[in-house]
């Protein structure tokens, strides 16, 4: 199957990164396209950046369907454009937030998420309500790492990340851990060997049940609030996106 992994923001060695991570889960039939949109902020983190964002993932779903992709992965913590993307796709469109919280509740009874900058925290709540798993998220935690400081290898963001996750398992009574960015996908399974718990990572956890409804034969409905965008002529900037 062909799976579009879209990471919503500009940044290409962030691309590339998402892109191996979702390549390390992918099952052998599963051929990955790692892509960004052609416009947008460097990174994601705050409401302005997601909604630019947003457009730039509507933008990749609808070159997605063009080029006959299965399914998609919006690599962004934030899901941006979720259910935009699912009204243009066929088939399933997975934000790794949404992923990541389904992965967890199979897990634990609680789990905690560990994040970005404190400021993005009101996000990740917000889909926590949106999705239903308010009962049972037990906490969200920033780190105050920005998402590009992931990359930079003098960082000492795995540190941080580490000694967070330890002080919520405790302070939540979580049994799990959720990654909240993309960019801590490699960080994973080291952090999983130390902290002696499930740390789940939304790439890896959205790439597997795409190509887990896929394989059922699933898709997105096309019923109501997510069938295809009524055709209409946008204005400006907006024109050449304008639904068919
Ligand atoms: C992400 N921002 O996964 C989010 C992380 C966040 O550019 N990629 C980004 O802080 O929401």
């Amino acid at each position: 199957m062909k799976l579009r992994v879209i990471n919503p923001n500009t940044t290409a060695s962030m691309t590339a990164s998402i892109g191996a991570a979702a390549r390390a889960a992918a099952a052998p039939g599963t051929h990955i396209e790692a892509v960004q949109p052609s416009f947008g902020a460097p990174s994601i983190e705050g409401h302005h950046d997601d909604v630019w964002a947003a457009a730039g993932v509507a933008e990749q779903v609808r070159a997605g369907e063009e080029a006959g992709a299965d399914a998609h992965v919006i690599a962004c913590f934030g899901d941006p454009g979720l259910h935009a993307a699912r009204e243009l796709a066929s088939g399933p469109v997975i934000g790794i937030a949404e992923a990541a919280f389904h992965a967890a509740t199979l897990l634990a009874t609680g789990f905690s998420v560990v994040t970005t900058l404190s400021r993005t925290i009101v996000i990740a709540e917000h889909l926590v309500v949106q999705y239903g798993f308010e009962r049972r998220c037990r906490g969200i935690h920033g780190t105050d790492i920005a998402v590009l400081e992931l990359d930079d290898p003098a960082s000492d963001a795995y540190a941080r990340i580490l000694a967070c996750a330890e002080a919520a398992l405790e302070r939540d009574r979580s049994g799990a851990i959720v990654l909240g960015c993309a960019g801590m996908a490699d960080l994973c399974r080291s952090l999983q060997r130390r902290l002696g718990v499930p740390v789940v990572d939304g790439v890896a956890a959205a790439v597997k049940l795409a190509e887990g409804l896929v394989a059922l034969g699933l898709g997105t409905s096309k019923r109501g609030d997510y069938a295809a965008p009524l055709p209409k002529a946008y204005a400006g900037l907006a024109a050449p996106w304008s639904p068919r």
